[in-house]
């Protein structure tokens, strides 16, 4: 059979349940992920030579890191080549490209650093996010940024925020449409603080100030993300959820959920209908935290799909902006974005082949042994005929097609590095 044949085929399954799966591969054709640029190169960027801080890591020396703006860019186009449909490309302010000879630091960066990007960006149809950058740098002193109790400190950061919401616009602009630009800090303590109010206080003053630059909210999307601790930041983390969710609130900006910065009993699936609630939109950071905020590759496991059916569920796919976020140096780097690529699609077709309606009302009428029955069910229909076709009408590969790719780039250009 063909794939078109075992297309009609699931088709007609799903059909019976009142499920349009055409409509759902329509609505999976317009859904973009912002595809993080740092799975490429272990988060390393080009602005710097020093170790990746601020409590996050990569573990593992796979070879073929990307270690300039061409080899990365090689590599995202080889990605994108698998990867179903057209997607915003998420980049952080230390992957600013600099002339030979060239160099801005982080609060002097603009949007001309950023040329090569937006070029790459407009030759391949892509959005551009992006994030400013406060790890990895010799002004994080003591863990510390935003909330630093030096205001040279503070100062320089508060610097770095704006310049950033100058290049966010700058991407808007060029692009024709919203860049979402998400801050995270890392601060935070090993050791139990004396004082969880000051640092809290100052971060607020600081954002206050960033924010205070003025800028279209149209264009620019800020996002705050929280955090519950980092490595060696393992008692206090200035950001937390509280912090970020009413700092948001207040000031209109949007919250940002990581599904790796929680407690491991605390699920984001369950986090987002309260979000949906009370905020126009979303941002997440799809991750797989594995025992800590370890930052392993996306599957199509439990969780993602449990993610994907809330924002379908709650209609909500124009209000969550999905970006991926992990960063695996074990495995073939190209390999570990494909996948977490293509799960989190696949995710979401999952989650739009589901009786949402049907399922909602038999939750309300209290048929419980029904809603177990058909949820069971469910699980083996014929998902996989469903993706490959989606696969193959927008021309990327069914199933592993893509993986004897992955291998031959390894051979012939990864390897070489
Ligand atoms: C860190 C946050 C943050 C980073 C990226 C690189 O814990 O998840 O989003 O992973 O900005
Ligand atoms: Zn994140």
């Amino acid at each position: 059979m063909t794939t078109k044949e075992r297309y009609e085929s699931a088709k007609e399954i799903y059909g019976a349940l009142g499920i349009d799966t055409d409509e759902a591969i329509s609505k999976l054709e317009n859904f973009k992920i912002s595809m993080h640029c740092w799975q490429g190169d272990d988060v390393q960027g080009f602005d710097h030579e020093g170790p990746l801080t601020g409590g996050i890591q990569t573990t593992g020396d796979y070879p073929g890191r990307a270690r300039t703006p061409e080899e990365l860019m090689a590599d995202i186009d080889k990605v994108l080549s698998f990867v179903p449909g057209k997607h915003k490309l998420n980049l952080h302010a230390n992957y600013a490209i600099f002339e030979e000879g060239e160099f801005a630091d982080r609060d002097q960066l603009k949007p001309e650093h950023f040329k090569r990007w937006v070029e790459f960006a407009k030759e391949r149809g892509l959005g551009l996010d992006f994030n400013p950058t406060y790890f990895s740098h010799p002004m994080v002193k003591d863990n510390l940024t935003l909330s630093h109790p030096d205001s040279e400190v503070r100062d320089f950061w508060i610097r770095h925020g704006q310049a950033c919401i100058r290049i966010s616009e700058y991407f808007a602009d060029e692009l024709s449409q919203p860049c979402m630009m998400n801050i995270w800090i890392p601060d935070g303590y090993k050791d139990i603080p004396a004082d969880r109010m000051g640092p809290r206080a100052r971060f607020a003053d600081s954002l206050d100030q960033i924010l205070g630059i003025g800028y279209d909210k149209k264009k620019v999307l800020v996002c705050l993300e929280s955090k519950v601790f980092g490595i060696g930041v393992e008692s206090y983390t200035v950001g937390s959820a509280e912090f970020t969710m009413n700092y948001a609130m207040k000031h209109g900006i949007l919250p940002l959920m990581d599904n790796g910065h929680y407690h491991p009993t605390e699920v984001v699936s369950d986090k987002l209908s309260s979000m949906l609630l009370f905020h126009d939109k979303v941002g997440l950071h799809i991750t797989r935290p594995v025992r800590w905020d370890s930052d392993h590759v996306v599957l199509f496991d439990d969780e993602t799909k449990e993610i994907a059916k809330e924002i379908v569920r709650n209609d909500a796919i124009d209000r969550c902006m999905c970006g991926l976020d992990f960063f695996d140096a074990s495995i073939n780097r190209i390999s570990a974005w494909t996948v977490g690529m293509r799960n989190f699609q696949k995710a979401m077709l999952y989650a739009l082949l589901q009786p949402s309606r049907k399922l909602k009302e038999l939750q309300d009428q209290n048929r419980f042994t029904e809603l177990m029955m058909q949820s069971e069910e469910l699980k083996t229909y014929p998902f996989g005929d469903v993706w490959d076709y989606f696969c193959e009408k927008n021309g990327a590969p069914v199933r592993e097609a893509w993986y004897a790719e992955v291998e031959a780039y390894e051979k012939e250009v990864l390897s070489k590095r």
